[in-house]
């Protein structure tokens, strides 16, 4: 069975809001273990933004910082169940890019799928830049989950 990883920085990571789309293993779910700790090489600015606080991955590498996140690894029907979340590819893109293991930093990079928004706006790049994102109680930007979205809105 082929194998591969991906890095989820947002609402996937465990103790987040959707980490059950990683855990369940409904056969049709495909299956996924946590591989380690992870930063990505390239710098990403990270944005909590929209109606719905959703954290998201610029598509500029360059700005920002190395974001942290988890590695695990899946098989494809694991990557097919997460681009439901993700709505893939009409609301999020995703790519392959190096990240390290935090506890492995002189090993080689793994090339892990990562979701990245490429259809942002100038107001994105006026938010805040995150360098591992968490949804706490204390935030004001708390994420509305995806069954909880009434609100109507041309944002
Ligand atoms: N879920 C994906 C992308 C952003 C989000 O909330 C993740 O955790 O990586």
């Amino acid at each position: 069975m082929s194998t591969m990883h991906v890095f989820v920085y947002g609402t996937l990571k465990r103790g987040q809001p959707n980490h059950h789309w990683m855990t369940s293993e409904r056969p049709e779910h495909g299956r996924a273990s946590l591989v380690g700790v992870a930063r990505t090489v390239r710098p990403f600015p990270l944005v909590v933004a929209g109606p719905w606080n959703i954290p998201y991955c610029v598509d500029r590498p360059g700005e920002g910082h190395n974001i942290t996140g988890e590695v695990y690894r899946i098989d494809a029907e694991k990557l097919r169940h997460l681009d439901v979340l993700e709505t893939y590819p009409t609301h999020y893109n995703r790519r392959l890019e190096e990240v390290t293991l935090l506890d492995a930093p002189d090993a080689t990079p793994l090339s892990a799928w990562v979701y990245l928004w490429e259809k942002y706006t100038e107001d994105h790049l006026q938010l805040p830049f995150l360098e591992n994102y968490a949804n706490d109680a204390a935030s004001e930007r708390r994420y509305v989950p995806k069954d909880q979205r009434t609100l109507q809105t041309t944002c």
